[in-house]
């Protein structure tokens, strides 16, 4: 006890100093003199004009990032079903970037013309069912690959909520190179995450659907006939692309698999899925049936899958697996034969599973149970060698005893979602129906003060309806004890009516260190999409880019074949086929007049020939939805046809220079009558 009341007695001090601190800026005692006119009078005035309180002068000082100076930390945050990607700066709660991942975005020029993104885009779009082409997504959970379990500052994974899909951003210019149509998944939601070493992202499905992927069947034949996934997605770690040759999967049973998240340290080897729906009901309502969400919560216990991941590459090794869809699968019953799938009993509708950074303890959270139930590794470990299971489910898969795993619970309050940790033993759970966060100490094992295990701490509320929450390096094993995101669904009255449709609302909290009590700092509201999940990273671990070395394909990050220097501009006339080489340079195109004849296929190559920082062109031509993004270094590869006859002007899209307005220049597509006369 001692030692917790120094820290006590310490934080009081601080609390009292920078008290006094604001105090006195706030008595226009700041310049010593007591004039009130130097720096301590403006503050007093300030404050009086604006009407800050004391509190909230403390608080805007704890956010506020000068100007030229760069924050301690960046959010990498999903967008949800803008198909985008946020790169936010902490504490500041500035927006740095956009990364357009699964849906077209002009500023990037991602899908309007230009090879890498329209390449992109293509990729991802699901051969299985052929079709559609996919222009949005649902981004839901970044994963930040690791090394070690830390955040190594290299790749960002995301998913595709809607459509089953994965998006990989290299974090060197923060650019998607990879879109995914997982094979076998239909929609997915449980990680992503990545395991401690980023040897595979995974992803889940979220509902099941007809196996084989393909095939159809009624709802009727659910249980027979729909399965989920574990999709275990090998990374190139040369690339930070998917290798799907080197992947697998393991097929699930038809429940609505959740939330997950991989084994770290104790557990390293390991993944856990949540799940709901162990019913699986399908709903039916204006068929004489039940609604899907009535159906889908009577059981008083669901399934926590608990899957041996380590294990599973030696039973692909063994060759113990069919080929699904282009993807190695572990049946079911493989799976059961080979002890790679368990079920553990986890209260009420669970949404979320988290893993603590010592990798002991698994925090999962029943949104129609006020507790969190917190699992013990080790003694799901013991449970499985002794074979303490208490029956099976419906396809044979051995479920553990709840009593025998789980080591403990506490009662948090209404709607308990999902659990961050700091690194002193603390869980902090987002209550989605009490819109607060709950702060609860783990078991004795990972706690480092001298607080009883399995206690609730206090409760901090939040504004409103909170999803998930985020503490900074959270998923690490070693998390920082200062800051805590709260991810809002609604805001209701926080900002200025601005219609029908309100922002997301963000919510930086601190955290003192691990030591409490917890503090609402500043609120952040997102207008671009609905954020669902962050990852905040420390800012000293960003290595991207400034430029691209001269030449560069965004696609590739290789030289382009493509690529000139200064000079080499030219043009080339091949029958139907006009392929121009051109550069692109404060302040012109060279060539700045392109020829062609109507129906000319035309093949455009453009290097920004520029190596400094920041000198970024764009490439616009008028009515033919063609817009790119030209960083400097980069080469930009497009293919059209010119199917439009007419003078059309090009130009660049980024204000570049004192004469951006002049950089531009004629793109003449010649009547193919007008070319037939002569
Ligand atoms: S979850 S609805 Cu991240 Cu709470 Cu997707
Ligand atoms: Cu180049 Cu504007």
């Amino acid at each position: 006890m001692k030692h917790r009341f120094r820290i006590l007695a310490l934080l009081a001090l601080g609390v009292l100093a920078l008290g006094a601190l604001v105090v006195a800026a706030a008595c226009g005692g700041g310049d010593g003199d007591g004039d009130g006119n130097g720096a301590g009078g403006d503050l007093d005035a300030i404050a009086k004009a604006r009407g800050l309180t004391p509190e909230d002068m403390k608080h805007a000082l704890q956010q506020f990032v000068p100007p030229g100076k760069y924050d301690d930390y960046v959010m990498i945050s999903s967008g949800g079903h803008s198909g985008q990607v946020f790169v936010i700066g902490m504490p500041s709660m500035r927006i740095l970037k956009v990364i357009a991942a699964f849906t077209p975005e002009p500023w990037q020029g991602f899908g309007y013309g230009a090879d890498w993104g329209d390449t992109v885009l293509e990729q991802g779009n699901p051969t299985t069912p052929a079709g559609t082409d996919l222009t949005w997504g649902d981004t839901h959970h970044p994963a930040i690959s690791e090394t070690g379990g830390e955040y190594d500052g290299r790749y960002i994974y995301i998913n595709d909520r809607a459509n089953g899909r994965v998006a990989m951003i290299d974090m060197r210019d923060f650019r998607v190179k990879q879109v995914l149509a997982v094979p076998n998944i239909q929609t997915s939601h449980g990680g992503m995450f990545v395991t401690p070493n980023s040897e595979y992202v995974h992803v889940s499905s979220k509902f099941p659907m007809p196996w084989p992927a393909g095939s159809y069947a009624d709802v009727n034949e659910y249980k027979e006939k729909y399965r989920g996934a574990s999709a275990w997605l090998k990374i190139d770690q040369e690339t930070g692309r998917i290798n799907l040759d080197e992947s697998f999967e393991i097929e699930i049973p038809p429940y609505t698999q959740d939330l997950a998240d991989a084994g770290k340290l104790a557990s390293e080897g390991w993944g856990f899925i949540g799940s709901f729906n162990t019913e699986m009901a399908t709903g039916g309502d204006a068929e004489g049936g039940e609604p899907l969400e009535a159906g889908a919560s009577k059981n008083n216990f669901d399934f926590l899958h608990a899957i041996n991941w380590k294990k599973a590459e030696g039973v692909i090794a063994a060759g113990k697996f069919e080929e699904m869809n282009g993807v190695k699968v572990i049946r079911l019953q493989t799976a059961i034969d080979e002890g790679l799938l368990y079920l553990i009993p986890e209260p009420k509708s669970p949404h979320g599973a988290d893993v603590d950074p010592s990798g002991k303890y698994i925090v999962v959270g029943g949104k129609l149970d006020p507790n969190v139930t917190i699992y013990s590794f080790d003694k799901m470990q013991a449970a499985i060698e002794a074979k303490d299971f208490e029956g099976t489910d419906p396809f044979g898969v051995p479920i553990l005893k709840f009593d025998s795993v789980m080591a403990g619970q506490v009662e948090v309050g209404a709607g308990p979602l999902h659990t961050q940790f700091d690194s002193k033993g603390h869980g902090y759970t987002s209550m989605f129906l009490a819109s607060a966060i709950a702060k609860f100490t783990l078991g004795e094992d990972v706690v480092t003060t001298d607080e009883e295990p399995f206690k609730l701490i206090e409760t901090i509320p939040v504004h409103y309806n909170i999803g998930h929450l985020a503490t900074a390096e959270g998923d690490t094993v070693s998390p920082d004890d200062n800051y805590m995101v709260a991810l809002n669904k609604w805001s209701i009255d926080r900002y200025a009516p601005i219609g029908p449709l309100h922002p997301q609302n963000f919510q930086l909290i601190d955290l003192k260190g691990g030591e409490g009590p917890l503090e609402l700092i500043a609120d952040m509201p997102i207008g671009i999409g609905e954020p669902h999940y962050t990852q905040i990273m420390k800012a000293d671990k960003l290595k991207a880019l400034e430029v691209y070395p001269p030449g560069t394909d965004a696609l590739t990050m290789t030289t382009d074949p493509q690529a000139i220097e200064a000079g080499g501009e030219r043009v080339e006339r091949n029958g139907n086929t006009v392929e121009v080489w051109m550069s692109a340079q404060r302040s012109h195109f060279t060539p700045d007049i392109l020829r062609v004849k109507e129906g000319n296929t035309v093949k455009l190559h453009i290097t920004n020939v520029e190596q400094t920082r920041d000198a970024t062109h764009g490439f616009a031509i008028a009515d033919y939805n063609i817009q790119a993004s030209l960083e400097p270094g980069e080469t930009s590869d497009f293919e059209f046809v010119a199917d439009k006859p007419g003078a059309y002007n090009f130009y660049c899209t980024e204000f570049c220079s004192a004469l951006h307005l002049e950089m531009a220049g004629w793109f003449l597509v010649e009547p193919a009558a007008a070319a037939a006369l002569r």
